[in-house]
């Protein structure tokens, strides 16, 4: 280490660790370097894709140099420090996010112009890192930038699969998946830490051992052990020299070879072991909002948490500090339940490994953790199978069930005896087999729970959680409101709008603190300005109009009122609802005379999202989107009053082209459902008025926007349990106009009718849960009241002005203070100054 070089060492090292010079020769040069060095190339052969690659890596060396001040300044200085321990992180590309963090953008443009490119063309090179299924990962992504920008303590922890969530490809109107192997070129933004491995256990058995201090002790042994491999990705602050970090844990096989197969004569099964365990972090499960009860998914998680913590211990061990001021030192967030085995796996290392007593163990891991629950749907609650986790994971098992004996018997003496309440609080589900209630887990073993968005806090105090609010008191649940980064969701995404604000408020400095956009209200009646950020939004909806048409062959119309609904498609978030309501449209314009149909405000509707591949629902739902396409689209008789385009493959970077083009964004998720949601945040940024539900975050957008600027319809949260409970002992209620579509579909307007039947019959047969009957009329309505309001353009601009104006609360700056102070308390740390 450092500490043992001689002072003439160390001075030679200073001498030779000067900063990188951002001037365009310098830049130049490194991007030169790097082709004949990085990529042994020259420039008799340097094409895009390379050019892309020396690019990134020049800003890699500066982002690194930014990395290791603050690695080492942390190091120094050892301030309480928070762990976000997350299954996703869904960052998208990263070469873009750099320059503009970095501040050398406009350099690197012209450099790279210099070197015969143009660095537009070199950004859309790179892979999205694609390591998410949707909101809850890109959550996480976002919360990273927020706390690189404030400088934060605070590193991310997650896994490093090779295959990210699954590329989609549209055919004959159904959805195929296709593995997306991002890691097939190299990948500037990870840095391999080839020293940096643990070993994670599996099976095994539990057996009794003295520990050093004579004390008996149980110890797990045995089984199969695989190692996890480190991958760091530098996550840029905007405007700071502190850099964050993301680790990401990689399989491999452990260096040791299976000597008993080998003598065996079975070369190949020893070796095919090896390859078992690389394949633990291959691929991420690609449900969203969804438990598939996997054994292989359990082993990823525990894999990353195992790994996670050993990281962690050892850093804190470097400082020498009692196990006491444990929690002093570290805190550590876990991103819904899917890192909950953090907990038992804790509690295991203190007793079992560190000699603690079982109390003082538990003290300190309920001081550490913390958790976030992003969900109310029962079918993405994680309960594990008891038998599954004795297999694979025993020792936790038995920590499991210690941990909820000692819990109810406190429940018991200190609050209640009712035999009910303990059976409804206890972390293990009395169901054959038992099943582990991981988010019960997570409640017990953390200091403080928290939910998204206003609604959803309140909803998991009064059902979900609501006898541990009972019993611990409701201190312990909180609501902290998602947020997401203005840097990429308007500075990057958006320039023309990002030049426009600036120019208007006279600095960029709303970039770091949103709030300032409240400056703009004062110019929302001002008409001059209304024309210029009409312009912008035309800007926008032409690149989607541009892109549409290169990789679609589908021509819209830009002056089109862009209706967009991109998301995870899944029923609760009734995707269903919005084609249906759209094939009416389509009915109604066809029943137009040539007069009426002229006075229609033209529509383009765009749908984008992935379906999990086995829930066949939902991908049913992009079938009928598809095939109403093919239908509509080649109608001349409506005179393109209405365009249906479903976009393939929706994912981060092409939100980027999406979200600033919509006029109107959906966000229809029946009441209750949407824990937050958070596109609806990106949209309402980037002046796009939203068409949505009394649900998740839709309801404070509309209190800081004001309602005069948000189109709001539907039933209510708490109507939804008496509606369902109706509909089902008296049937549903099919409006007329519902049931026009429905005819419609039946009748084989849109293809072989019999494909559709099941979707179909989640509405008639099916009970209509989702309750998308009950809604569809009000839909309808305000669908008008978005027509009409669109004819008047200042009226709209206005509104649109008045949206972006209001956003400042949702800068996932704010949501990850409010972590810091509530939660972590952690206090930033500022280096190089
Ligand atoms: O998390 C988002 C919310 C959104 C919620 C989503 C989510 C997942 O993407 C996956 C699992 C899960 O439990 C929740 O559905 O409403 O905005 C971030 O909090």
């Amino acid at each position: 280490t450092r500490e043992e070089l001689d002072e003439k060492a160390k001075s030679n090292w200073k001498k030779h660790m000067l900063p990188e010079k951002n001037d365009t020769d310098s830049i130049e040069q490194d991007i030169v370097h790097h082709t004949i060095t990085t990529l042994c190339r020259g420039v008799y052969n340097i094409d895009k894709l390379a050019m892309y690659q020396a690019t990134a890596h020049s800003v890699r060396d500066r982002l690194l140099e930014d990395w290791n001040c603050t690695q080492e300044a942390l190091h120094k200085e050892n301030p309480k420090r928070c762990y976000y321990m997350s299954m996703e992180f869904l960052i998208g590309r990263a070469l873009d996010n750099a320059l503009n963090c970095l501040k050398v953008k406009k350099n690197y443009k012209e450099s790279v112009n210099n070197l015969g490119f143009s660095l537009e063309d070199l950004l859309v090179e790179e892979k999205d890192a694609a390591l998410g299924n949707g909101g809850l990962g890109r959550l996480a992504a976002c919360y990273m930038d927020s706390t690189a920008t404030l400088d934060y303590p605070t590193w991310g922890y997650g896994l490093r699969y090779q295959y990210g969530i699954f590329k989609q490809i549209i055919k004959d109107g159904y959805q195929n998946e296709m593995p997306d192997y991002w890691l097939n070129f190299d990948n500037p933004w990870e840095f391999p830490r080839t020293d940096i491995r643990y070993e994670v256990r599996f099976h095994g058995y539990v057996a009794t051992k003295m520990n050093e201090k004579g004390e008996s002790r149980m110890s797990w042994e045995g089984g199969d052990k695989v190692q996890a491999m480190a991958y760091d990705v530098p996550i840029p602050g905007f405007d700071t020299k502190g850099c964050g970090n993301i680790r990401l844990w990689s399989s491999k096989p452990l260096n040791t070879f299976d000597f008993d197969s080998f003598n065996a004569g079975d070369y190949e099964r020893s070796v095919s072991e090896q390859t078992n365990a690389q394949n633990l972090t291959s691929v991420l499960y690609p449900n969203d909002n969804h438990l598939v009860g996997k054994e292989l998914r359990l082993k990823q998680e525990y894999f990353f948490v195992s790994a996670s913590l050993q990281d962690i211990i050892h850093r804190f061990k470097r400082a020498k500090c009692p196990w006491k001021d444990f929690p002093d030192k570290v805190a550590v967030q876990m991103n819904d339940t899917h890192p909950t085995l953090a907990v038992p796996e804790l509690q295991r290392i203190l007793v079992d490994v560190e000699g603690l007593e079982w109390d003082d163990a538990w003290d300190i891991v309920t001081r550490t953790f913390a958790f976030t629950n992003h969900t109310v749907l029962p079918e993405a609650l994680e309960c594990w199978s008891v038998p599954m986790m004795e297999k694979i994971l025993p020792r936790h098992m038995q920590i499991i069930y210690d941990i909820n004996l000692f819990f109810l018997q406190k429940v018991e003496r200190d609050f209640s005896p009712d035999r009910e309440l303990l059976k409804r609080i206890s972390i293990i589900e009395e169901t054959s087999p038992q099943q582990v209630r991981m988010a019960y887990l997570a409640v017990v073993g953390s200091h403080t729970v928290n939910g998204v968005a206003a609604l959803h806090s309140d909803l998991i105090r009064k059902n979900l959680f609501n006898d541990f609010v009972k019993y611990y008191g409701p201190e312990k649940f909180i609501n902290i409101t998602n947020g997401i980064t203005p840097r990429r969701w308007l500075y990057q995404s958006n320039p023309a709008l990002r030049d426009l604000i600036t120019k208007t408020l006279g600095s960029e400095d709303w970039a770091t603190h949103l709030d300032l956009l409240q400056g703009l209200k004062k110019y929302a009646d001002d008409a001059a300005f209304q024309d210029a950020w009409a312009d912008v939004k035309l800007q926008n909806k032409k690149r989607l109009a541009d892109w549409i048409k290169t990789n679609m062959n589908i021509t819209v119309n830009p002056h089109a009122l862009f209706d967009i609904q991109v998301k995870r498609i899944h029923e609760y978030k009734r995707q269903f609802m919005n084609i249906l309501s759209v094939i009416y449209r389509y009915k109604s314009l066809k029943k137009m005379s040539a007069e009426d149909l002229e006075q229609q405000v033209p529509r383009v509707v765009i749908f984008g999202g992935k379906a999990a591949p086995g829930y066949y629902i939902a991908k049913l739902v992009i079938k009928l989107i598809n095939s109403a396409a093919d239908v509509i689209n080649n109608d001349v008789s409506i005179k393109d009053m209405l365009k249906v385009v479903f976009i393939p493959d929706y994912n981060v970077s092409l939100a980027e082209i999406i979200v600033p083009a919509s006029d109107i964004s959906q966000h229809i998720s029946t009441a209750g459902t949407e824990a937050s949601g958070t596109s609806n945040m990106k949209f309402v940024l980037n002046g796009g008025l939203i068409l949505g539900t009394v649900d998740g975050a839709n309801i404070e957008i509309c209190e800081q926007i004001g309602k005069e600027n948000i189109f709001m319809f539907g039933v209510l949260a708490d109507a939804v349990d008496d509606i369902r409970h109706n509909q089902k002992y008296h049937g549903l209620f099919i409006d007329a106009s519902l049931q026009v579509v429905i005819d419609a579909i039946q009748g084989g307007e849109f293809g072989d009718p019999s494909v559709f039947g099941p979707l179909i019959n989640t509405l008639t047969y099916g009970g209509d849960y989702y309750l998308i009957s009950t809604d569809f009329k009000s839909y309808l309505q305000e669908h008008t009241v978005v027509d009409d309001t669109f004819r008047d353009r200042a009226v709209w601009n206005k509104k649109s002005i008045m949206c972006t104006a209001g956003m400042g609360f949702f800068s996932s700056d704010r949501a990850v203070r409010t972590y810091a102070e509530k939660i972590w308390k952690l206090k930033p740390f500022k280096v190089g100054v």
